[in-house]
């Protein structure tokens, strides 16, 4: 009974209200469905598990060996035999016809109002933004990472693939697991009631970052949506000649641009990112200070207090309070730098960490580049503007 008490009130803990990834705390059309299930099957699974528990203490109690004679040995009591399938098949009858109305409920895409879709790779998620009438319309494609911004209240299409192993996407107050498979479009439909940031993983093992491979959903109200999805598309700002930031794009272009886009940036031609990363491209940088967490939603660009100020917000609060992004007084630069001078030092990239990759001369994820701190300094102030 101890050892019974103990694990109620572990299990319990985990459900804490401070558990932003509970799947007992739907906060989206999908994930209530799923959520009106799981309650009657977990207490009609609860309850005939307590009833075979309790049965087999009470067998190994009456009969258990006290030194008696063999009792009278007996074959077969076909009353009872056939009770016990019936019960079963009725039980599971019953358990099946909720599920296979909500699974079908889930599979539901006819009356989706925005399309997004998300590409895996080790260790991030690019989310894509296609041309369309969805989202209050968009005109020119668009791509950002880690973050998914989404309007509430507005039933979005999320189809996803991947561009190297399998992977999973999760958000669990918004809907169940989907596996992201190379090769094939798998969809998902999210739908967030309020503004707010719904954090998920990868849920199928990827490989060595798997446990850094992470993702939050980030729900606006339509007004806030619009002005973020303006800024994403808003013209590139080259930095204002002779500033650190000028000579950051100058590092950026020699450093980063082979596999990093800045859209608008002219980089001479370098970006070949085919060549240098293993699976396609690494997060599309544009508009890097509008998210607030990086590398597979794994660090924070916002320092703690301003993390707080944001993940904390009411949902009243939360639109405009994103929308503020990364500014110079918030950037958490501890982390950014760290990033920038060592990633794989930060996040495992490779099993050998002394080799830069594979001997076909690609490597996984984001390489040591061995910067110094005046250039480490420049790439900040650089990517500081990219709001
Ligand atoms: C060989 C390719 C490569 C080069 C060169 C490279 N990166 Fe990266 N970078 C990546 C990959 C891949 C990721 C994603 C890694 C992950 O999250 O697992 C990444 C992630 C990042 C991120 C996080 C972005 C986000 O949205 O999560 C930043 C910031 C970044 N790189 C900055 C730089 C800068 C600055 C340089 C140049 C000094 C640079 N990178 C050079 C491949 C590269
Ligand atoms: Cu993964």
């Amino acid at each position: 009974m101890l050892a019974v008490g103990a694990i109620a009130a572990v299990t319990l803990t985990a459900c804490a209200e401070d558990a932003p990834q509970d799947t007992w705390q739907p906060e989206g059309e999908n994930s209530t469905r799923i959520h009106n299930l799981q309650w009657p099957v977990f207490a009609i699974a609860g309850v005939v598990g307590l009833l075979v528990f309790l049965a087999i203490v009470w067998v190994v109690i009456r009969y258990r060996d006290r030194g008696q004679p063999i009792p009278k040995q007996s074959h077969g009591k076909p009353a009872l035999e056939i009770a016990l399938t019936i019960l079963p098949a009725l039980i599971l009858v019953g358990v099946a016809v909720p599920t296979v109305g909500t699974l079908m409920a889930l599979a539901e895409t006819d009356d989706t109002e925005c399309s997004v879709n998300v590409y895996g790779q080790q260790w991030w998620w690019e989310v894509e933004y296609p041309e369309q009438k969805g989202c209050g319309g968009i005109d020119r494609e668009f791509v950002t990472s880690g973050q998914m911004v989404i309007p509430t209240g507005t039933k979005v299409l999320v189809s996803g693939t991947s561009r190297d192993v399998i992977h999973s996407w999760w958000i669990p107050a918004l809907n169940g697991k989907k596996d992201m498979v190379p090769g094939r479009v798998h969809t998902v439909r999210t739908q967030a009631d309020e503004p707010g940031i719904y954090a998920g993983q990868c849920t199928e093992f990827c490989g060595l970052s798997h446990a850094n491979m992470r993702m939050e959903v980030v729900a606006l109200d339509p007004g806030d949506f619009e002005t973020w999805k303006a800024n994403q598309l808003k013209p590139y700002a080259a930095p204002e000649e002779g500033s650190i930031a000028a000579e950051g794009e100058s590092a950026f272009i020699s450093q980063c641009a082979r596999c990093h886009v800045v859209d608008g940036l002219d980089d001479g031609g370098v970006n070949a990112p085919e060549q240098f990363v293993y699976s396609r491209t690494a997060p599309n940088l544009t508009n890097l200070m509008t998210r607030n967490t990086f590398a597979g939603a794994t660090f924070d660009l916002l320092t703690d207090e301003c993390r707080e100020r944001v993940w904390e917000a009411t949902p009243e609060e939360f639109g405009e309070r994103y929308l503020e992004g990364v500014t110079p007084e918030c950037l958490n630069e501890v982390d950014l730098r760290a990033w920038i001078k060592n990633a794989p030092a930060m996040k495992p990239m490779y099993t050998d960490g002394t080799k830069l990759g594979p001997t076909d001369g690609r490597s996984r994820g984001m390489p040591a580049l061995g910067l110094n701190d005046d250039q480490a300094d420049q790439l900040v102030a650089y990517l500081l503007e990219r709001n």
